[in-house]
């Protein structure tokens, strides 16, 4: 299968609050690269850069004003005069009267558009992450044209982002734009499995009053799991599109018997939803040695996904989304994806 990829992302090492100190993001260039040098050495396919996208095509699953937040964020925090980093540092929590209203300060507008202090703005950030959505639309377009598969390997990944938020490590929400991409090409349906160990609540927010569009997602259990706020069984969407949000959490620990047990019931609903198009938010936090995240999977489980994953018989976009072991990355990640062409 083609890889779509994007060296922009280069541009991009965000710094992360942890252990009360600023400190270099697990969320790193490395990452991609390691990735990238595994598809190359199994002989996945060829690897090409993304199309470029007009900003516009973010905004039909982003709102138009957080996009445009987005762009200019790094103007409008330099011309306060600062040159670290721009983070949010406060954010309008249930009880606030105005929580609402666009504020038009930097500080204010960081807070508005945001779900933490995850997802920091350099210089480079928003070239990174507009190579980051391109890449995923560009996949979408090589489904368009008839590939059985494509692998957008994006960097900064993107499911926390909401359609007017960012947040953990995301800033454009590459599946949820390509999913919608390719709604507009003419698919009836789409479906959007997401395998990160951390709930999908960005794509689970653009797509929650919708029924075209089937949100399903295997992750830690909310109560104990990042993003806490997002992810429990019970969210199933709202008006038409209640009843194609299924949320799968699992306990910390859990081993691939659990996780495959999950993965069935997620195939069955998705197979159920006859989609003309799938995507995968691939994330392969769930390794049992990754630094962040609380599953057992181990390297030949990622096969046994991809296998799963073919048998459903749609044309399949992958979405590169977290994975923070860097050694296994790679590994863990394309073996996915010849798990999919039934190379195990
Ligand atoms: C992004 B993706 C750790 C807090 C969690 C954010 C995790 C974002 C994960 N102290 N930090 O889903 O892999
Ligand atoms: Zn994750």
């Amino acid at each position: 299968m083609l890889t779509i990829y994007s060296t922009d992302h280069h541009l991009h090492h965000g710094v992360e609050l942890k252990d009360g100190a600023i400190s270099s993001s697990f969320e790193k260039p490395l990452r991609a690269e390691t990735v990238l040098a595994r598809v190359k050495g199994s002989g996945l396919g060829d690897v090409i850069s993304p199309k470029p996208f007009d900003a516009s095509r973010y905004a039909a699953a982003h709102s138009p004003r957080y996009v445009e937040f987005l762009e200019h964020a790094w103007d409008d925090w330099q011309a306060t005069g600062r040159t670290c980093q721009a983070l949010p540092l406060v954010w309008p929590v249930r009880a606030m009267p105005s929580g609402t209203a666009l504020p038009s300060f930097i500080d204010g507008k960081l807070g508005f558009f945001s779900m933490d202090a995850g997802a920091p703005i350099s210089g480079g950030t928003w070239a990174a992450v507009s190579g980051s959505a391109n890449s995923a639309l560009t996949g979408a377009e090589v489904l368009s044209t008839g590939a059985r598969a494509a692998f957008a390997l994006c960097r900064p990944p993107g499911h926390h982002a909401g359609r007017e938020y960012m947040g953990g490590y995301c800033y454009l929400n590459n599946a949820a734009i390509a999913a919608q991409h390719a709604i507009e090409c003419g698919a009836r349906r789409a479906a959007v499995i997401d395998v990160d160990f951390h709930h999908g609540n960005g794509t689970q927010d653009i797509f929650y009053d919708r029924s075209d569009v089937l949100f399903v997602s295997i992750h830690g259990e909310p109560s104990v799991s990042y993003p806490y706020f997002s992810g429990y069984g019970h969210e199933r969407g709202v008006g038409t599109g209640e009843g194609f949000n299924l949320n799968l959490p699992l306990p910390q620990g859990t081993l691939w018997s659990g996780y495959e047990e999950a993965l069935s019931h997620a195939c069955a609903a998705i197979a159920t939803h006859e989609p003309d198009v799938l995507v995968v938010s691939l994330g392969v936090d769930t390794f049992e040695h990754d630094p962040i995240s609380h599953f057992r999977l181990r390297t030949q489980d990622y096969l046994r996904i991809g296998e799963a994953l073919a048998r459903l018989g749609v044309p399949t976009l992958f979405v590169m989304e977290g994975g923070y072991m860097v050694d296994e990355i790679g590994i863990n990640a394309v073996n996915v994806l010849l798990g999919f062409e039934g190379r195990s």
